[in-house]
């Protein structure tokens, strides 16, 4: 796409006009790259397909599983022509062979360094494990490439709401020297609270466009 087509921004995404539209295992299968994406990522079982499909209201969007590991490929899900959503596979299951996790570290790190088109990443953690080191590893990274990062702590139901917001606040702290690229927020799936939160992010990030040096 040239810089031209950025000149005006889509429409507000429809979340529930979502579907499915390719998987791929490495960078050279993914859609061309062009538009606006974002993706969403996290240790396996994190509850990325779950947030997924919590937010396009279609329980059969995205495969979800108490079996980790169960998203082993790039999943690319159609907003519009130009905006999509991507489900990214979990990272940090230990009963899957060595070879099979090299392969998809390298082509999650190929995705996310060369990928034009991501507009910023999801980073979803269970509230009661935060900030694991994968995590600190993906925040890194995104910082350095300034990337912008929403953090959901997911499963929220699983705390009562006291120390779910200790939890939050907490991560905030962390996070908080970066506060210009990184936000956090309590999410829940099961009990479907924290969606517009979200919503309000994925919006700007897919609608944005991009100052063009020289303009
Ligand atoms: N209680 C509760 N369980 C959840 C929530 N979100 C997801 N789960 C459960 O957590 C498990 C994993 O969810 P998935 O959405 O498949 O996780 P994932 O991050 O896509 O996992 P991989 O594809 O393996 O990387 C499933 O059993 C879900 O039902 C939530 O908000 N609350
Ligand atoms: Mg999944």
């Amino acid at each position: 796409m040239s810089k031209l087509d950025h000149d005006s921004a889509p429409p507000p995404p429809r979340y529930r006009a979502a579907e499915f539209l390719t998987s791929a295992g490495k960078l050279s299968q993914c859609p061309p790259d062009d538009g606006w994406e974002v993706a969403f990522a996290g240790r396996s079982n994190s509850g990325k397909s779950s947030a997924i499909n919590s937010l396009t209201n279609n329980r059969k969007l995205a495969k979800t599983s108490r079996t980790p590991g169960r998203t082993q490929l790039i999943n690319f899900f159609r907003l519009s022509d130009c905006q999509r959503l991507v489900d990214l596979p979990g990272y940090g299951f230990a009963r899957v062979p060595q070879a099979v996790k090299r392969e998809w570290t390298r082509n999650l790190e190929n995705y996310l360094r060369r990928r034009q088109c991501l507009r910023g990443l999801v980073l979803l953690m269970d509230v009661r494990h935060p900030l694991q080191p994968f995590d600190n590893q993906m925040l890194n990274w995104a910082l350095a490439s300034e990337m912008p990062v929403h953090i959901l702590l997911t499963k929220a139901d699983k705390l009562n709401r006291g120390p779910a917001n200790a939890v939050l606040h907490q991560v905030e702290a962390a996070v908080g020297p970066h506060r210009d690229l990184v936000s956090v927020q309590l999410f829940s799936a099961l009990k479907q609270t924290g969606i517009e939160e979200l919503i309000a992010v994925l919006d700007r990030w897919l609608t944005d466009v991009p100052a063009i040096a020289g303009d």
